[in-house]
């Protein structure tokens, strides 16, 4: 079900439960400001997703909420786990789903890496 971005932060939610080390997952990358991690049901050959640490429902409340410091240091773990998985070339794409429309289903802040195959003009 999506989820509406503008609702309270649920700590309860699946990606509050992997950074706090209660449900495993196939991390890729971890820092100060975010974890990366396989995409469950993976929709290209490369499908990372990548989380701030901080407690976030969406890219709205991120992008208007955050410290500067964690908007910084989200944005280059995204960029360096693209980077370390070998993307860059020929090329990735980046995705968040904010609110019910885009059909955001997990209200933690996900940033999506699609790679390894060629990906079309848009996903939508
Ligand atoms: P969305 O942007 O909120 O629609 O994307 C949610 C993604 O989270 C989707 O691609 C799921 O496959 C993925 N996911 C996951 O990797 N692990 C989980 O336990 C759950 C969802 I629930």
């Amino acid at each position: 079900m999506p989820i509406d971005a503008t609702a309270p932060y649920d700590d309860q939610n699946i990606f509050a439960k992997i950074l706090r080390g209660e449900i495993p997952n196939k991390t890729v990358y971890e820092d100060e400001y975010a974890l990366a991690f396989h995409d469950i049901n993976p929709q290209a050959p490369h499908h990372i997703l990548v989380i701030p640490k901080g407690a976030y429902v969406s890219w709205d409340d991120f992008s208007a909420n955050a410290p500067e410091t964690e908007i910084a240091g989200f944005i280059r773990a995204v960029g360096k786990v693209a980077r370390e998985a070998g993307l860059v070339e020929p090329g990735y794409r980046l995705l968040a789903n904010v609110g019910m429309d885009a059909h955001q289903e997990v209200p933690h802040l996900h940033v999506h890496i699609f790679a390894g195959r060629k990906l079309g003009p848009m996903l939508a």
